[in-house]
């Protein structure tokens, strides 16, 4: 994952995210995007498509090698979300994530196949490929989700490898973290970069897939939205599938994953559901969005695409017709 350069850092009491920014060789989605007309007409035949959140294109590639190999759309969000996990310079997802302010790192992630199963993992410690113990918890227990120490557990008992997921870089970073928070328990977070991965295959099917370490230097024991089907997460194969990635309590007081895809159901295309879910955030009495950021990406049965945030500089790789590309998404704060 490329590293975003963040423009601000802002604190809310005892939460802060930052809004981040990346260079991007593309833009679509104004406000009122035309792509789902012209995707409505142009996409059904150009389906496998997979998209993502933030600038994956190495974990799109291989989710789009897996679908054109031959394998479901379950294998590819897996094996998309895995390359992201295993890149020790992505600091927000996987081995190298930013720790907890106790210096511990603890992931979050979760899956969905067409069929609506689904399955999670939650403050998983010292296990990296977070997203595949998730699909174990999927296939092999009668569970949803699992945490702690018993995820851990669970997944060693499965073959995964315990590992230091601390890597230098992000202990330097913490211990920078600690004296210039002098510990309080405030969040600055310098990245938020979850990968959130949706595939549909030539036939229409839809999985999704969702893996983070969640937001840095986080209170010991916190959970986002990344790991909480509907909220960080939601497929449904009749309609379309969302993730969301950002301030991960926001999504969860709106259950924003699976907003967007009732809107979808609704009539509404991926792009105007992801605005309305946004809009949901954003027109709460009193909120505080000019603080947090939200994104989230859509997909429908279609193929047709939607993505939308709070603040500008979110963006989605989409990977469709041979092409691979980061596309800046729109976004509502344009004061
Ligand atoms: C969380 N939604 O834990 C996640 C953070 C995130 O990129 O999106 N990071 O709240």
């Amino acid at each position: 994952m490329k590293r975003r350069q963040f423009l601000k850092n802002a604190s809310l009491t005892g939460v802060g995210l930052s809004v981040g920014t990346t260079l991007l060789n593309c833009a679509e989605n104004t406000s009122k995007s035309k792509e789902a007309s012209v995707a409505s007409a142009s996409t059904k035949a150009t389906l496998p498509l997979v998209i993502a959140t933030w600038h994956v294109e190495n974990a799109t590639a291989k989710a789009m090698e897996v679908l054109q190999a031959g394998g479901n759309t379950l294998d590819a969000v897996e094996q998309g979300c895995r390359i992201e996990e295993a890149n020790e310079n992505g600091q927000s997802v996987g081995k190298g994530g930013l720790p907890d302010r106790d210096g511990n790192v603890t992931l979050d992630a979760c899956i969905m196949d067409q069929h609506g199963n689904c399955g999670s993992v939650v403050y998983l410690q010292n296990i990296k490929h977070a997203v595949s113990v998730a699909r174990k918890v999927m296939e092999d227990t009668p569970h949803v989700m699992l945490a702690g120490e018993g995820a851990k557990q669970f997944a060693i008992s499965k073959g995964f490898q315990p590992e230091d997921l601390l890597t230098e870089a992000s202990k330097t970073a913490w211990k920078k973290w600690k004296v210039e928070a002098q510990y309080k328990p405030i969040i600055n977070i310098e990245n938020h970069d979850t990968i959130g991965m949706l595939a549909i295959d030539k036939n229409g099917d839809i999985s999704g897939a969702c893996t983070t370490s969640g937001l840095a230097y986080k209170l010991g024991g916190r959970v986002g939205d990344s790991p909480i089907i509907g909220s960080g997460l939601f497929v449904d194969n009749e309609i379309g599938a969302a993730v969301a990635t950002g301030l991960g309590e926001e999504v969860v007081k709106t259950v924003g994953s699976f907003l967007v895809v009732e809107l979808m159901r609704q009539g509404k295309s991926p792009q105007e559901a992801c605005e309305e879910a946004i809009r949901r955030i954003v027109n709460k009495p009193n909120s505080d969005y000019k603080n947090f950021q939200v994104g989230y990406i859509a997909i429908n049965k279609k193929g047709e695409t939607g993505s939308y945030a709070i603040h500008q500089w979110f963006s989605m790789t989409k990977f469709q017709g041979g092409v691979n590309a980061q596309i800046q998404s729109d976004y509502f704060n344009k004061a």
